[in-house]
């Protein structure tokens, strides 16, 4: 890693080993939210279409960039560099302001949020600064950039959720009324509908996106998805015993994050703005999960699974299905990998994962913790 005190870090990717276009010939996109989940895979995919790419990121007292790490490079080769970070916050609109003007993006995806459902039950104000208002003050950004220097080739992207429609039985698709069921869901709803006001008001090319679940094995650990396989990749590998989960009976439509963005992409390069639902169309309870992802390496989950009362919400969402007929039908989007595949895909990786943390707690380099 380049030293902490640089603003600006660069890095290149380039998967097909073909070189990029001269500078003047390259979009460009600026990310928020560039060291999630959505962010890594979003930024592979532009590098490889041969955009260059900023991220904005913000402080933290520990680097953050560990899903990025792959593509950076040292600012000291930054001729060589395709992608950007520079600090900034979501709920600093100075910043996001002042990156819009120096970057000048074609294509603005903001992807940035306090993305734990559970956890906007104890941080609600905070959740709804950075994903609603946060989502407001990046539009605020854009349109006052645009006003400021007449250009009019930006698009604008919303990372918007199917928790949205919450409580509203499925299959859910663009039309299906919204009926949120957590600060993070209401906070997402104002975000979908700023991002609407602005395309109505000020003729801005803004796309919600209305993703359900997509995973992978760069998932948050304390997603249930990657904290099943996680403990999987553990158990196995003797380092632990117990995994502790709340509702089993939640359904939930789970897809690959790394299509996923593709569909991202695919809405800003329409004619015209719109909102697309992405999904499988394919729906699995939480217990389903486990039967697959334990199963799949010859465990029985009933023998290490506890439920805790802790990880119940307050009020949940039961029952997730996407029609994800439109972006079929207009983005020609599709997804590739299947739920078994995906689930396969993450206990292959976390069952690595557990083998080097092994080597480690074998040699007394690391305690063997309980539970990620
Ligand atoms: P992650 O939680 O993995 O990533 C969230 C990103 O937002 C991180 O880069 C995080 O930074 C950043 N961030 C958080 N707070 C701020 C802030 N105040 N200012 C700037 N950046 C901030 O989420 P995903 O990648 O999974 O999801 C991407 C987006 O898509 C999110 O908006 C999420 O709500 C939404 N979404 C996700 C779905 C999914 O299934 N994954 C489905 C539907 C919508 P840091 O690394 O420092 O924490
Ligand atoms: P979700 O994902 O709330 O759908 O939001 P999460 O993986 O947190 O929960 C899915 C379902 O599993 C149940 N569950 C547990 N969840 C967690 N995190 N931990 C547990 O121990 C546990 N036990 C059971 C939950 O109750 C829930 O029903 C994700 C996020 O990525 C959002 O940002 C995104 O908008 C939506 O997906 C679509």
């Amino acid at each position: 890693m380049a030293s902490e005190t640089d603003t600006v870090r660069s890095g290149t990717l380039t998967p097909n080993g073909s070189a990029p276009d001269p500078p003047e010939h390259r979009k460009v996109a600026l990310i928020t939210g560039i060291t999630g989940q959505d962010g890594s895979y979003l930024t592979e995919f532009l590098l490889d279409k041969g955009y260059d790419v900023h991220g904005l990121i913000r402080r933290s007292s520990n680097f953050n960039t560990q899903r990025i790490n792959h593509i950076y490079i040292d600012p000291h080769n930054a001729h060589k560099a395709r992608m950007k970070l520079h600090y900034a916050d979501l709920t600093d609109s100075s910043s996001l302001r002042r990156w819009l003007d120096i970057i000048a993006p074609n294509e603005v995806y903001n992807l940035a949020a306090q993305s734990h459902v559970a956890v906007s039950f104890e941080i609600p104000d905070y959740t709804a600064d950075v994903v609603a208002t946060g989502a407001l003050r990046l539009l605020e950004a854009v349109r006052s950039h645009i006003a400021a220097t007449g250009r009019t080739d930006i698009k604008y992207y919303q990372a918007g959720s199917s928790e949205m429609f919450g409580a509203t039985p499925p299959p859910q698709s663009e039309t299906t009324p919204f009926h949120p069921r957590s600060p993070y869901a209401v906070s997402k709803c104002a975000a979908h509908w700023y991002t609407v006001n602005y395309r109505e008001a000020y003729s801005l090319f803004a796309c919600n996106g209305i993703l359900f679940n997509h995973e992978s094995p760069r998932r948050g650990e304390n997603f249930v998805t990657r904290k099943i396989t996680r403990a999987v990749g553990r158990i196995k590998e003797g380092l632990q015993s117990k995994l502790f989960l709340g509702n089993l009976q939640a359904s939930r439509d789970w897809g690959f994050a790394g299509d996923y963005v593709e569909a991202m992409w695919m809405m800003l390069q329409q004619e015209k703005p719109d909102d697309y639902v992405v999904a499988t169309e394919e729906s699995h309870t939480v217990e389903e999960f486990l039967e697959v992802s334990f199963g799949y390496v010859g465990l029985n989950w009933r023998d290490h699974v506890v439920i805790d009362k802790r990880y119940l919400r307050p009020s949940e969402v039961d029952n997730l299905k996407g029609d994800a007929s439109k972006a079929k039908k207009v983005l020609g989007w599709k997804p590739k990998v299947g739920f078994q595949q995906l689930v396969k895909m993450m206990v292959d990786e976390d069952v690595e994962l557990a083998k080097r943390e092994k080597v480690l707690v074998d040699a007394g380099y690391m305690d063997a913790q309980q539970q990620p």
